[in-house]
């Protein structure tokens, strides 16, 4: 067996076979995407590819919640929209589990490399952002009467912003790592937006906005594109689908892919809020997603502040708590990704009317163009 490199993958490997693949693996390399669990694409000498996950414990201590949503989802959407809406399968293990559980705490699973697909870290264009709204939306809309209530949450409060404020302020008051000194800046910052960023919280518990079955991690490289095409082929790490709200996956999708740099930059006057990207996202997620009430569609812009303020105090207190739940590569990494998305969330507070105004105009064509087809 090929070893890549950098290391042996001689374990990742040996746990492939555990599975009922085809041949024998040739070669294992890591994927860098994500940063909770660890990817590995897998090649037999049959040429067969493998995509092999090790699931994080920490974050998600009952895999077999997330591996039991994710069927229940597969098994909806084959059933209502079959051929539409292409899904991952993944591969029981030769004794017939879902999962393999190496003895030593790691959590396995195995899927089929979806032929002709790639994955980006960025949009390398508008369209391939819009491409990816289109799968988000339509995933949105395939799941859009199922029954969000028989999901197990397989993280409590996830993103519950009032909660993720609740940790932050006890992340501050521990202050395990005596950390909070080099940070009084960010705290502030985050603590002065505390009431904005939860805006869309309290329209939830008030009905305004109905919660549905969501993906809750919409990075552009959890939409797998045609390589060729560059169009949506399908959606991917469905672990956190869970009972939300759509505009967390607007928001979380702009945050991520409509910033001008890359989450952990750390040049932070590189970091803006892309209009065109965001434009483009917002008539992918519409046409994609005509189910949307109006509610809804007004909530939008305030989902991509709240995820960015969200996300910013998730990482700041991982770093107060000394990055127990996000990978680091680097010292200081998970306060690098806290002031990009702070940086982020002011650029949106200063282009707030656009943002609003791009939502509406994109709502307005689409509901233009569906009155004339109707009227045509
Ligand atoms: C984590 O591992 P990845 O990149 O799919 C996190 C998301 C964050 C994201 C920040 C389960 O996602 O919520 O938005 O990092 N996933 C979990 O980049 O916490
Ligand atoms: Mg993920």
């Amino acid at each position: 067996m090929h070893t890549d490199s950098c290391g042996s993958f001689a374990a990742q490997g040996d746990i492939a076979c555990k599975f009922p693949i085809d041949g024998d693996v040739a070669s294992v390399s890591q994927i860098k995407s994500g940063h909770i669990n660890e990817t590995y694409l897998v090649t037999t000498d049959e040429d067969s590819r493998y995509i092999l996950q090790w699931i994080n414990r920490y974050v998600f201590p009952n895999v077999e919640a997330i591996m039991q949503n994710m069927s229940a989802i597969s098994a909806f959407l084959r059933e209502h929209h079959k051929g539409k809406m292409a899904m991952i399968s993944y591969i029981d293990t030769l004794d017939g589990h879902n999962y393999y559980d190496d003895g030593q705490g790691g959590a396995w699973r195995l899927y089929r490399f979806v032929p002709d697909s790639i994955c980006l870290q960025r949009a390398e264009t508008a369209e391939d952002f819009y491409q990816s709204a289109r799968g988000f939306g339509g995933f949105q809309y395939a799941l859009r009467d199922f029954p969000a209530e028989q999901l197990v949450e397989t993280i409590e409060n996830f993103h519950d912003t009032e909660d993720r404020y609740k940790k932050f302020r006890e992340a501050i008051e521990a202050d395990e790592r005596g950390r909070l000194q080099e940070v009084e800046r960010e705290v502030d910052f985050a603590l002065k937006r505390e009431e904005r960023a939860c805006r869309l919280q309290k329209l939830r518990r008030e009905g305004e906005l109905p919660v549905r079955a969501t993906h809750n991690d919409t990075k552009i490289n959890n939409v797998l594109l045609n390589k060729d095409t560059r169009q949506a082929l399908c959606v991917i790490d469905l672990d956190t689908v869970m009972p939300g709200i759509s505009a967390h996956d607007f928001g979380d999708a702009i945050r991520f892919g409509a910033s001008t740099a890359a989450e952990d930059e750390v040049e932070l006057s590189k970091v803006r809020l892309n209009l065109d990207y965001f434009r483009a996202f917002t008539r992918g997620f519409l046409e994609s997603c005509p189910s949307l009430t109006n509610m809804e569609v007004k909530a939008l812009a305030q989902g991509a502040y709240a995820m960015t303020m969200e996300c910013g105090i998730r990482f700041l207190t991982d770093y107060l708590m000394g990055d127990k739940y996000f990978a680091i590569d680097r010292e200081k990494h998970n306060l690098d990704r806290c002031r990009t998305q702070f940086t982020l969330a002011e650029d949106m507070e200063s282009r707030w009317e656009e943002m609003e105004n791009i939502v509406e105009e994109e709502y307005g064509k689409i509901k233009a163009a569906a009155r004339e087809g109707l009227s045509s």
